[in-house]
């Protein structure tokens, strides 16, 4: 089979297709999909005080498992991004995230009052990411200075502030974990102002960024990096301590 009859059947034969965009939202679907299986079985096969952490996991990749239907579904009829089932999707899982990194300090002293400051810094990043893309575009780069902000905020909290110190009282697993937790959030999110840059760039000061690549597939690999990646950490995590 070649690549354009399997871009062809991942598109339905639509106009769409070859792009290759609906391949990577085809793609997403199934691996999410995949994933959601994945963490399900394994909370069962981990010790008992990582099952929540799993679970979340597995809700994480669910959820965007049944948003990527929807968005491949929206991009092959419309042709056009699925903007606003992206931003559901994102402010329905961003959070969850922000639930993990409770869930992984809360031995060590984490508070729900943390919690909710990382869950309200990551409602702002995407509310004002959205107005960015959806709502007020020919102001996109303002939007994306808010959102950027915010985006640090957590940057910060999880590398040097609050959840860092949590993480390294807690030692062991749970400091090696928040590490690599902490390089999704820094790397790996980072894919996200990227994509925003490549699909708003007109009229806006990086311009010189507009349409170089596809923003949903630029959205697409981040999503499959962060929230896979993201839950296999913590999967790590609770193998590693589920065994000590
Ligand atoms: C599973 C989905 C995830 C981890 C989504 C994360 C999204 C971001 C980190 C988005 C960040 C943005 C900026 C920092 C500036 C431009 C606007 C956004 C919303 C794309």
């Amino acid at each position: 089979m070649n690549l354009s009859l399997i871009l062809a059947a991942a598109g339905h034969g639509s106009e769409h297709f070859t792009t290759g965009t609906s391949f990577t939202f085809f793609v997403g679907c199934m691996a999410m999909m995949a994933a959601s299986v994945f963490f399900f079985f394994e909370m069962w096969n981990v010790d008992k005080k990582w099952r929540t952490s799993l679970l979340v996991s597995g809700l994480i990749t669910f959820i965007a498992f049944v948003h990527y239907y929807y968005m491949r579904g929206f991009y092959l009829e419309t042709g056009t991004s699925p903007t606003f089932f992206r931003y559901v999707d994102w402010t329905l899982t961003v959070p969850l995230m922000c639930v993990e990194f409770y869930l992984i300090t809360k031995k060590a002293g984490g508070t729900m009052g943390l919690m909710w400051k990382l869950i309200f810094a990551s409602v702002v990043m995407l509310v004002t990411g959205y107005f960015g893309e959806a709502v007020y575009r020919d102001q996109a780069w303002l939007w994306g200075l808010f959102s950027g902000l915010a985006y640090f905020y957590i940057v910060y909290l999880v590398f040097s502030g609050e959840v860092k110190q949590l993480a390294d009282s807690a030692g062991g697993a749970v400091a090696e974990a928040n590490k690599w937790l902490g390089r999704f959030v820094l790397v790996g999110w980072a894919i996200y102002p990227l994509g925003y840059m490549v699909g708003t760039g007109e009229g806006q000061w990086y311009e010189f960024l507009n349409g170089a690549m596809d923003m949903d597939v630029v959205y697409n690999i981040g999503d499959a990096i962060n929230k896979i990646g993201f839950g296999l950490v913590i999967y790590a995590l609770a193998v590693k301590d589920s065994n000590s």
